[in-house]
């Protein structure tokens, strides 16, 4: 864990910054201090685990690359006819996708009319993992959704709500560029905690989080070793 992060005395104890009664301002999104090792239930059924990849992300890297080798990173339309900021790509049996016609998951990449990269190993060892250290030990993830952040780039607040059983978790892993998530309640109109989400960095969100908005700020122009001036986020769901 780098240094310079507050040392909390108590690991049980909520940090002042997840209370909901500091407010949080944009240039200071909550940064844990959180050993590599340790898990943070953020709000129920959500569990922050720092640095979790840290030991796979060669495996990783080399995986995403295979991944969008055979299913380029592509910028897809909202069903409003926007360009997303953020690329995207899949693997798995299913592969989330969205156009003018709405979202949906689909068996065919609609730019290749082939199917999905298969999962790789490594993808669904880590978010069985995470899964588990979160209590969610029946995760059977079918699809990644590969997103890539550029600089500028960002998610709007939404909820994740086209697969078909909330009872499975989503996993998210974090790499490369340093990202503000935004982590809202059941409703849009709840003001969203801020966390900053660092290369390494896992989130298993089940339980009541399953459904909880959620949103990725504007990225700042950084470089990081791992993938130049890019964010790289694998979202692992079970799709059907
Ligand atoms: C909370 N991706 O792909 S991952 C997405 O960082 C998405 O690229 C963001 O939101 C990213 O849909 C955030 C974290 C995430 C993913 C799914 C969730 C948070 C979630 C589902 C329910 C609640
Ligand atoms: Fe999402």
């Amino acid at each position: 864990m780098a240094g310079g992060f507050p040392k909390r005395s108590s690991r049980s104890a909520r940090p002042d910054a997840l209370s909901g009664r500091v407010p949080r301002l944009d240039s200071s999104p909550a940064q844990l201090a959180l050993a590599p090792d340790e898990r943070l239930e953020l709000y129920a059924g959500a569990f922050l685990l720092r640095g979790f990849a840290l030991p796979d992300e060669a495996r990783l890297r080399a995986d995403v690359a295979v991944v969008s080798a055979a299913a380029p990173f592509r910028h897809m339309q909202t069903p409003g006819g926007f360009r997303m900021s953020v690329a995207m790509t899949n693997c798995g049996s299913l592969g989330w996708v969205s156009d003018p016609g709405g979202y949906r998951y689909s068996e065919l990449d609609p730019d290749t009319g082939r199917s999905w990269p298969a999962l790789p190993h490594a993808f669904a060892s880590l978010a069985l993992r995470a899964a588990a250290a979160a209590g969610f030990l029946e995760f059977e993830p079918d699809a990644c959704l590969v997103n890539r952040y550029e600089p500028g780039a960002r998610l709007t607040l939404h909820q994740d709500k086209d697969e078909r059983d909330f009872a499975q978790p989503i996993v998210s892993v974090s790499l490369g560029v340093p990202a503000v998530f935004l982590f809202g309640g059941l409703k849009r109109k709840e003001r969203p905690l801020r966390l900053m989400l660092m290369h390494g960095d896992v989130v298993v969100f089940g339980g009541p989080s399953r459904l909880r908005y959620h949103g990725v700020a504007p990225l700042k122009p950084a470089q990081h070793p791992f993938a130049g001036q890019h964010r790289i986020n694998l979202t692992l769901r079970r799709a059907s």
